[in-house]
């Protein structure tokens, strides 16, 4: 019987809007291990990291080397932590499943989960969070985790970033709609595997997830499914710090998720960027619990 591990990286470094770090939370109450349970996986929960408040940081972002990203030092110190606690849940036979938190704990994940193996990673967002310190347009990391786990720009000489067992030829991004210029090139110059929601719209979410898992499994150990709540459209997900209208319907999320359980190659995953503050009567909270026990194989039959 599988075990999944719970992991709570309750942080709000990297995102433009506070309360996100209490997503972990906001997922637990509603209903994680129950959903789970229905999914037939046991659960263990391994609690929170500790998170030192924001407020009690320095964004600084006037140091060398930092570029434009704020609490860099910060998301450093919770990336190692998070990485120590997914490789040993792995070392342990348990699956890893790390509640954010914004996106940028998505390092700390990939880190962990490429420590001792080569993994591909499939990245269900709207944004492609492929910015660096040098790209970003808004100084926030959660837009550029999936930068900092390949080693781009600023993050090729880091201890904390840059996992090894991690290459683009492994990574399909999917449901893309909004992507910064600088993302553009980077996707179109390193072979990534690349779905906007065009491509979901013309080839349906089955086909395309399909496409996507094997892509990002290809040679490798397993793959990390990175799921940011606001792949899903904003109707449906309205707990999130930036929504972008057009995005997957709930039946498509569930799909994508069931279909991640039949590519059978799941090792880690991560739910992130559910924020409490913004969401109503914690829809968006319980839908990530769901989604989650989709993609851990529960099924109505
Ligand atoms: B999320 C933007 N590309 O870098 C940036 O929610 C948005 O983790 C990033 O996908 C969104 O600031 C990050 C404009
Ligand atoms: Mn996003
Ligand atoms: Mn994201
Ligand atoms: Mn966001």
């Amino acid at each position: 019987m599988t075990t999944v591990r719970i992991i709570g990286a309750p942080t709000d470094y990297g995102a433009n809007r506070r309360g996100v770090d209490m997503g972990p939370s906001a997922i637990r109450y509603g209903g994680l291990a129950d959903q789970l349970a229905g999914a037939g996986v046991e659960t263990v929960d391994a609690g929170d990291l500790a998170v030192p408040r924001a407020e009690e940081r320095d964004p600084d972002t006037e140091a060398p080397s930092r570029g434009n990203a704020k609490f860099l030092r910060e998301t450093a110190d919770v990336s190692r932590r998070l990485a120590d606690a997914v490789s040993d849940t792995l070392a342990d036979g348990e699956v890893p499943l790390a509640l954010g938190g914004d996106h940028s704990i998505a390092i700390g994940s990939l880190v962990g989960s490429a420590r001792d193996a080569d993994i591909g990673a499939v990245w269900f967002d709207a944004h492609a969070d492929l910015n660096t310190p040098s790209t970003t347009p808004s100084g926030n990391v959660h837009g550029m985790p999936l930068a900092a786990a390949l080693g781009f720009d600023e993050f090729a000489d880091t201890d904390w970033a840059n996992a090894p067992g991690l290459s683009p030829e492994n990574v399909a991004l999917v449901g893309l709609r909004s992507v910064d210029e600088a993302e553009v090139d980077v996707i179109r110059d390193h072979g990534f595997t690349a779905y906007t929601m065009s491509d979901i719209d013309e080839r349906g979410i089955t086909d395309v997830t399909e496409e996507a898992m094997a892509a990002a499994a290809d040679g490798t150990d397993g793959v990390h499914v990175s799921l940011d709540l606001d792949w899903l459209d904003p109707k449906e997900a309205p707990g999130v710090g930036t929504p972008v209208r057009g995005g997957v319907t709930y039946r498509e999320a569930h799909s994508a998720m069931e279909t991640v359980d039949e590519a059978d190659c799941l090792r880690s995953m991560e739910l992130v960027e559910v924020n409490p503050t913004l969401d109503q009567h914690n829809e968006t909270a319980e839908l990530a619990t769901e989604l989650a026990a989709s993609a851990f194989g529960k099924r109505v039959l």
